[in-house]
């Protein structure tokens, strides 16, 4: 362990951007945490979250111990030994009354940002023979996955931004997300992408950060993105400003696509996203003209209601403007950490996007590309019958504050005869649990940028551009007296009280087959630490562990050149850009008729800067900026309904109604609040929304208007009537 420094580096760990920190030691603990200016991918890059990570870890909130729930509905702390030995007879019993089903795993957003914790959950789940592994990603952006199969991958990738003319960007904000589109540091490589020519479209009802330095913004009715990506297409075809030969030799469907595509005139889809037709005449001008580029989508369409439809017409555009990596370009990333598709111009094709494998037992829903259906997860276990979920562990999420349909989550937690969830704080879903595990903290952990690689397989403009990696050791051990494990230990301790080897697969390797063959058994109890836990994790990583476990500042790797090479002769798969099920959905779009509706507004979903989802909250120096989810509003929308900044709002759905504070926002669309999700707390405990904010996931059921292979319900784009309220 390396303490007693007086300058030292670090990754963040506090969302999946991992930035590269300058950490100041004092006395042997952090004192100072700020972007590292010298960074080659970051260039000083940070936001108030990392540079506050050392207090994170000393915050009072902060579980040292591990806590039971006692027979009088309170906590009290527990032994990490005697814990495991609990849990684990608590899971041998259920295993061997009502089978391996009944135990289930749900990984959050802090159960990736060490891979070492969501390796171990999924291969002790399979140890014990459970098909039950769900994750966030089916609730985040399913369409992505789906629609990659229904359109096929193209092997060879996207360009990277510096060779795009052109970014459109759908619903999303990637300067304050760090969702992808712009890599890393996104303000600065939007700032350097403008000062050399590209031109910028944004689709979102919000003038978000992005769209305030658009070409084109269209401030769209939410949830009409089909429309208007649909008219971009027509235009593209129409006036012939497409790459016709990559498209005849690359992809299928073209003739059933512009027959589909016929309805949707820029006068139709301007009527249907209430935005003026010249503008998206001049936004596929602009795609048009442009040679290189790409298109992002983020949150806000996939939740918004035909999600898949619009990944699929995202990636539709890709192909019809040839905007991937050709034969002969270079691979800008070959790999460190892990091992990427071979660079070959060419696509496998379309591969099935569900039924894939475990059904849910209820509405229909199964495996799909991007998972088990998270939001069929609290039927599942409020379904009585065979196969009925029983046990939960979630890993880094807070279902009671991050699902929609917070009425059943909560009933369903409550149901579970074993709730546990690892996260550092008692959470409102943790308050439901039965074991709060208490885990150490990113700071006294080692860990290297495996994620954010792995997330350069997303999109364009997601992960790294160049083959970069940053090691972190600890730098700090854990508070004197506490009691705490990473979470690998408990899923390896759990598996060596029930007897089972855990099989870790290589997150390195892509490629199942090639994972399955180098995956490491470890024997029940087998002694392990970090270190050998990490190099097992990175087993056929292009770039030997000794060698990455050196890049502690993060730094750019020599790799050998790549360029792609070309399609093989005989090759046969092609793209597919008029896939049957999203030619149909275009079909009923045009053949809609607009409906009565008693909900004037939509509440759509927005990421604020200082938290993540339902994390930081607690923090007191973020609280003094962010107090609580304010329902943001057009002061036009404001005056019409008689609201004054600060006046409480009741926002009524047709399941549920929840309150907001009311902030002035010109940046909103008319017709629309903006709304963050995961604040709030268990319906009941939060009828102030001064206090905790207000919960949008009560908002929807789950089942209703739900996407049939994701499951995902309406999570934005949610009509809703609002009042002025006192309280
Ligand atoms: N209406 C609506 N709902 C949404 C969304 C939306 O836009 N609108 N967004 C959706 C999206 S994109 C997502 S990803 C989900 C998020 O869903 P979740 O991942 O379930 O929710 P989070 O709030 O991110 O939960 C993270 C938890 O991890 C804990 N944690 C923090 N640090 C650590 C750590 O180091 N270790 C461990 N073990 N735990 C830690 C936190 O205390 C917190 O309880 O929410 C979804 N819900
Ligand atoms: N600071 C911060 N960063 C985060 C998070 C956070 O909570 N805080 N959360 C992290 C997580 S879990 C994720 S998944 C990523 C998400 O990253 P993004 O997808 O970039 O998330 P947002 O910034 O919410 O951007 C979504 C946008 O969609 C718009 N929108 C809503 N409905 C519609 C619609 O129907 N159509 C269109 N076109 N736009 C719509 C909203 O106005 C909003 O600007 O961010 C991650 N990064
Ligand atoms: S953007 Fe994410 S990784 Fe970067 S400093 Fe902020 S919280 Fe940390
Ligand atoms: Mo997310």
């Amino acid at each position: 362990m390396k303490l007693d420094l007086e300058c030292s580096h670090t990754i963040c760990r506090a969302c999946h951007a991992q930035c590269a920190l300058v950490v100041e030691m004092k006395d042997g603990v952090p004192a100072k945490l700020y972007g590292d200016k010298d960074n080659p991918i970051y260039h000083g890059f940070s936001c108030i979250k990392g540079r506050e990570l050392a207090a994170y870890h000393t915050a009072p909130s902060r579980l040292l111990k591990s806590l039971k729930r006692q027979d009088d509905g309170g906590f009290a702390p527990i032994g990490s030994q005697a814990m495991m030995d609990e849990i684990a007879a608590r899971v041998g019993d259920l295993v061997a009354r009502h089978g391996p089903r009944s135990v289930a795993l749900y990984i959050g957003t802090h159960g990736y940002n060490n891979f070492a914790s969501s390796a171990f959950a999924n291969a002790f789940l399979k140890a014990i023979g459970s098909p039950m592994s769900f994750t966030s990603v089916t609730i985040d952006q399913p369409g992505k996955a789906i629609s990659l199969m229904l359109h096929g991958a193209w092997l060879a990738g996207t360009p990277t931004i510096e060779h795009w003319d052109v970014l459109t960007l759908v619903g999303s904000n990637p300067i304050v997300s760090m969702n992808g589109g712009l890599g890393m540091n996104p303000a600065r490589q939007l700032h350097q992408a403008r000062q050399r020519g590209m031109k910028l479209v944004v689709i979102d009802p919000r003038r978000t950060d992005c769209a305030a330095q658009a070409d084109v913004h269209l401030a769209v009715r939410p949830g009409e993105d089909p429309a208007v990506l649909a008219a971009i297409a027509r235009e593209l075809i129409a006036s012939g400003r497409f790459d016709r030969d990559f498209v005849e030799a690359e992809a299928d469907g073209l003739q059933r696509l512009s027959e589909q595509l016929s309805p949707f005139t820029p006068e139709f889809a301007a009527a249907r996203a209430d935005v003026d037709p010249d503008a998206i005449r001049r936004a596929a001008l602009i795609i048009g003209e442009a040679r290189r580029g790409a298109f992002s989508a983020g949150t806000g369409p996939n939740m918004a209601g035909r999600g898949n439809l619009t990944e699929y017409l995202v990636k539709t555009l890709m192909t019809l403007k040839g905007f991937w990596r050709r034969a002969g370009e270079e691979v800008a990333n070959p790999g460190v950490l892990i091992k990427p598709a071979p660079a070959i111009a060419a696509s496998p094709g379309p591969a099935k996007a569900w039924d894939l494998g475990e059904r849910l037992r209820v509405r229909g829903l199964a495996q799909c590309a991007a998972g088990l259906p998270t939001a069929g997860l609290a039927e599942e276990i409020l379904t009585p019958g065979e196969g009925q979920v029983r046990a939960l562990f979630v890993l880094g999420g807070n279902p009671v504050l991050a699902w929609p349909d917070q009425f059943r989550t909560v009933e369903a937690m409550k149901a579970l005869d074993l709730l546990v969830t690892f996260d550092p704080h008692l959470s409102a879903t943790g308050k439901l649990a039965h074991y709060v595990v208490a885990p150490t903290l990113p700071l006294e952990v080692c860990s290297p940028t495996a994620l954010n690689e792995m997330l350069g397989n997303f999109g364009p403009g997601w992960g790294f551009q160049r083959p970069y990696a940053q090691w972190a050791e600890p730098l700090m051990a854990s508070p004197e007296g506490s009691d705490v494990l990473e979470e690998w230990e408990v899923f390896h301790g759990l598996a060596a009280r029930l007897g089972k080897p855990l099989t870790i697969a290589s997150v390195s390797l892509l490629d199942p087959a090639e994972a399955a063959a180098q995956a490491t058994t470890v024997a029940p109890g087998e002694p392990l630490d970090s270190e050998r836990v990490w190099a097992m994790l990175l087993k056929g990583a292009p770039v030997p562990f000794e060698d990455v476990r050196r890049a502690t500042e993060g730094r750019l790797f020599e790799r050998p050149r790549t360029l792609v090479a070309k399609k093989p002769e005989g090759w046969t798969g092609r793209l597919q850009i008029g896939a049957a099920p999203m030619m149909d959905e275009l079909a009923a779009i045009a053949a809609e008729a607009p409906a009565d509706d008693p909900f004037p507004y939509r509440l759509i979903s927005r990421r604020l800067r200082d938290v993540l989802n339902s994390c930081w909250h607690e923090m007191d120096s973020l609280k003094r900026a962010q107090a609580t989810n304010p329902a943001y509003i057009h002061p036009e929308d404001m005056a019409a309904l008689g609201l004054a900044a600060g006046d409480i709002v009741e926002i009524e759905s047709a399941y549920a109604a929840i309150r907001g504070v009311v902030e002035p926002a010109p940046d909103v669309r008319r017709g629309c609040l903006a709304m963050t999700h995961a604040w709030g707390a268990a319906p009941g405990e939060d009828d102030d929304p001064r206090i905790a904010g207000a919960n949008t996931g009560r908002l929807t059921p789950v089942d209703r208007d739900f996407d049939p292979y994701s499951g995902i319900p309406r999570m934005s784009a949610i009509p809703v009537r609002l009042r002025r309220i006192e309280i």
